[in-house]
């Protein structure tokens, strides 16, 4: 069969993505598959079995991420990779990254059925603690592979239970030897769910991703004074709840304010004491900022320290604002995104251009290796949600286009050609 005429099996690839979906299985139909957690390992194993299965060799890094190679005619050469994570939300759907990480096992198990070797070898790559909810911030084992964090840096993240990731990785099994930086790709692409509404409401079935909004997150401790709720008058307080509500409140103006590309959320938010008659002394809340423009999250930085300060300071309440992570926005690169381009031409669907937004391990490894991203269509575009859900059709259609890209650029030689 002519190359351009080779597809996924798109029944394989469905199957395989519920056979994973049953691992941290919820019962509103997501996954709870927090990083590094025994149910994160199983479907690590799982992983590791089937790319076994297909005549991979494994290779596991110092963060425990996983890369499931394939050779190519020419062992010299670098690897083209693809690839995303396995772990979710907490309450996930069965699609955020463990598409992009199963369209990529698709892809292998299709050279196969085709018996067809690619000049430069194949990686699929599993990347720990994408998410970032049991290990803030999130992206943290691609951005080591990018070097944007340290080795020690990442191994020493503590859950809330005071777990360290090291500690963890051990436990389940995924401290692998290979070093976690240096290594030479020639090209990555991610094929992920859009996990917003453009592509469904467009009826287009392929995002060309050409960009990612930059992203901030930011943890915020409110001190106020403990006290009790009776006999304690109402303007003498510092209500740290108080605080935390108004800081909530600023975050959405922030947001509304630069209007329409920014993002800004409250995610988390913890109170102490937590007890009815007691005024709480204390509040913790996480803050994520979102803009495609650089200098309008610094903007949007600067607002929200801010009115934060003077809103802690009209209670008399201490803030401390710590900023845990940032992305600056991403331009991927062009030949990558014309491979998608090309793709899409070879196999009819429709496109249209986009950027992401939200944060992906791509972002990491656009700084080390020329990368872009595919999407596909989410119904209702729901994701960081149990009843994320996608078509068959579209989950066939994604994993076509990332191997006809991934073919592109695996099978250019030495230089490039
Ligand atoms: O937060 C994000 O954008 C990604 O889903 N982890
Ligand atoms: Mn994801
Ligand atoms: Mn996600």
């Amino acid at each position: 069969m002519a190359e351009r005429n080779i597809r996924i099996d798109g029944g394989r690839l469905w199957h395989s993505l519920m056979e994973m979906a049953k691992i941290g299985a919820t019962e509103k139909g997501g996954v709870k598959r927090l990083a590094l957690t025994q149910v994160d390992k199983e479907g690590r194993d799982l992983f590791v079995r089937w790319c076994k299965e297909a005549g991979c060799t494994i290779r596991i890094d110092k963060v425990g991420n996983i890369f499931a190679h394939r050779a190519g005619r020419n062992g010299n050469l670098a690897p083209v990779i693809t690839g995303s994570h396995l772990d979710s939300q907490p309450t996930g759907g069965k699609f955020d990254g463990a598409y992009g990480v199963l369209a990529g096992l698709e892809v292998l198990r299709t050279l196969n059925d085709f018996d067809y070797q690619t000049e430069r070898p194949l990686e699929v790559a599993v990347w720990t603690n994408e998410e970032g909810s049991r290990f803030a911030p999130g992206m943290i084992a691609s951005g080591a592979f990018a070097g944007v964090f340290d080795l020690d840096f990442a191994l020493s993240l503590k859950d809330p239970e005071g777990k360290s990731f090291g500690d963890e990785l051990e436990r389940i099994g995924y401290a692998g030897n290979s070093e976690v930086t240096g290594h030479d790709v020639h090209a990555y692409i991610e094929v992920h769910i859009e996990q917003g509404p453009i592509l469904e409401a467009e009826d287009k079935t392929i995002g060309i991703v050409t960009d990612a909004q930059g992203q901030r997150w930011y943890e915020v401790v409110l001190e106020g004074v403990e006290s009790h709720a009776g006999p304690t008058p109402m303007d003498s307080r510092h209500d740290a709840l108080l605080g935390a509500g108004r800081v909530v409140d600023l975050v959405n103006r922030v947001g509304l304010d630069h209007a329409p590309l920014a993002c800004a959320t409250v995610g988390m938010l913890e109170v102490y004491p937590n007890s009815r008659n007691v005024i709480p002394g204390r509040v913790f809340l996480t803050v994520d900022l979102r803009h495609p423009d650089d200098e309008v999250l610094a903007q949007m930085d600067r607002k929200m320290r801010h009115g934060a300060a003077a809103i802690a300071e009209n209670i008399g309440l201490a803030c401390e604002i710590e900023q845990i992570s940032y992305c600056r926005p991403v331009r991927f690169e062009d030949s990558c995104i014309k491979a998608v381009r090309n793709a899409a031409e070879k196999c009819g669907y429709s496109t249209r251009d986009m950027v992401s937004g939200a944060g992906h391990d791509a972002c990491h490894l656009a700084a080390v290796a020329p990368t872009s991203m595919i999407f596909i269509p989410c119904i209702d575009g729901i994701s960081h949600n149990e009843i994320e859900d996608a078509k068959p059709e579209w989950i066939t259609a994604g994993a076509n286009i990332l191997l006809h890209a991934l073919l592109e650029k695996a099978n250019q030689t030495a230089d490039g050609a």
